[in-house]
């Protein structure tokens, strides 16, 4: 128990973890037998393991590190605030500058009409308060039926209760009886797998409309809300067609339901405006917002609140029983400050808009001509891949993401980390990537699908 971890080799690293370790969203059955890759260091766009190998991180960890790898003035901005005020709360009337600076600052980059902030812990804390708070905002309202959530088939909202339950992913429901009673799911506007003969207008119009149908059936005066990325990003980065947004907004105007948009990950920058948001204009209610907002360099989330919801909670809501011990934090709100600043002095956000999000796109579309490949598809800093074995046909394999996981492998050997969801491939890498940097991930993942193919005799 003494001994320093920093001394341990790879292979006691991986013993002392599969004997101790509990990981998210891993068979630990597999990995125990497998080992873990232990990552080590970390530098802009870069990682290294314990074994010395360099990887281009093109998944920015976990969506989150737009900032790229070692920001030496986060960790300066941590330590100051560590000295000063290491923790202290936000409830029974207190604040502090951090908290403060942080709410302030997201009101300046958010939508004009979204002024208000909740903070929490992660992107999944964000979605629970989400339900609270619409459910409280209608009983103020006056309208306490209104409590059904409408959300999506392979949405992706969190991992806790609500979180999951929000989540469209049937495999997550499966355990732990999922989901909770007022929540519901309709289609995704996923075009190539399930758009069948419509052309993707079309189709981004009937997907729409099973909005309308959904709210027909429960009552306008039975729903609180709808929630969805504006691109679904662990499903698959799916990219609604061009006529999805407009008819969502034409229904939700309709009726007197609320939107809610999760940013988590396409917040801060992804699509090459500050939010999703702003690339569709999509003027929600409510936004969840993680990962991007400290750039994962430490642990925070958030909901950012619409004038019509914050005035009604300011001046009617009363008291709000809902908040966490980790609620505007002053450690996480400086560094999430901090990265806010990095964005906006850099002019990350317009470079990605102007420069890097169109030279990654139309690079990553060069896949197209690949045998592998059924559709590219993308926008700003995030993209996908489907793989297929019959090119044209929009069609998949049918084999539980094998073909997926074998490219992925491909990749990592080359020195690539490219995500697999089934088998469509995902990039999101940090936006801090330079053109050369592009240019080598795109020529690694033309590697890894060059030998996925030939393993698979289609090369
Ligand atoms: N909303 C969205 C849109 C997300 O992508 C969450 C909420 C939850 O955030 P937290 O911070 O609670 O994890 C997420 C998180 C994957 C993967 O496999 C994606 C996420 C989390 C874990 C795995 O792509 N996204």
């Amino acid at each position: 128990m003494t001994t320093d971890i920093k001394s341990l080799d790879t292979a006691q690293l991986q013993a002392l973890d599969r004997d101790h370790h509990l990981h998210p969203f891993t068979d630990a059955l597999l990995l125990g037998q497998e080992g873990a890759r232990v990552i080590s260091r970390a530098e802009g766009v870069y990682l290294w393991d314990t074994d010395g190998n360099k990887m281009l991180d093109a998944m920015a960890g976990l969506w989150c590190v737009n900032v790229g790898y070692g920001r030496k003035e986060l960790a300066e901005v941590a330590f100051k605030q560590m000295q000063e005020l290491p923790y202290y709360n936000a409830f029974f009337k207190t604040t502090h500058a951090p908290v403060v600076d942080l709410a302030r600052l997201i009101a300046q980059v958010s939508p004009a009409h979204m002024n208000h902030v909740f903070f929490c812990g992660s992107g999944s804390e964000a979605n629970d308060t989400v339900l609270r708070m619409v459910r409280h905002f209608w009983d103020v309202k006056g309208k306490p039926a209104k409590k059904t959530i409408i959300s999506r088939v392979n949405a992706y909202h969190g991992s806790t209760v609500a979180g999951a339950s929000l989540g469209g992913m049937t495999w997550m429901h499966e355990q732990g009886d999922l989901p909770i009673p007022g929540i519901v799911h309709i289609d995704q506007p996923y075009w190539y797998k399930e758009g069948g003969d419509l052309t993707p207008e079309a189709f981004g119009v009937k997907a729409a409309q099973a909005l309308e149908t959904k709210i027909l059936e429960l009552g306008e005066d039975n729903v609180a809300a709808f929630i969805a990325e504006p691109i679904q990003g662990a499903g698959g980065v799916i990219v609604p067609p061009s006529t999805y947004w407009p008819e969502i907004k034409r229904i939700l105007d309709k009726y007197d339901i609320l939107l809610v948009v999760d940013e988590v990950i396409c917040g801060f920058g992804r699509t090459g405006e500050w939010f999703g948001s702003d690339f569709y204009d999509l003027k929600p209610d409510l936004m969840s917002i993680a990962k991007g907002l400290s750039s994962g360099y430490l642990p925070i989330g958030g909901v950012v609140v619409g004038d019509r919801v914050a005035q009604t909670l300011v001046d009617e809501g009363g008291e709000f029983n809902h908040g966490y011990t980790y609620s505007g934090h002053p450690v996480d709100a400086a560094v999430a400050a901090a990265n806010i600043r990095i964005l906006l002095d850099e002019g990350i956000v317009e470079r990605v808009r102007d420069e890097t999000g169109p030279y990654l796109q139309k690079r990553w579309r060069e896949l197209a001509d690949h045998p592998l490949v059924g559709e590219v598809r993308g926008v700003g800093l995030v993209g996908a891949l489907e793989l297929t074995n019959d090119k044209g046909a929009r069609t998949c394999f049918d084999d539980k993401g094998s073909t997926g996981t074998m490219c992925r492998d491909f990749c990592n050997k080359a020195g690539l980390v490219m995500r697999a969801t089934g088998d469509t491939m995902i990039i999101s890498p940090p936006l801090v990537i330079t053109h050369e940097e592009i240019d080598e991930l795109l020529m690694k993942a033309r590697q890894a699908l060059d030998l996925t193919a030939k393993e698979l005799g289609i090369m």
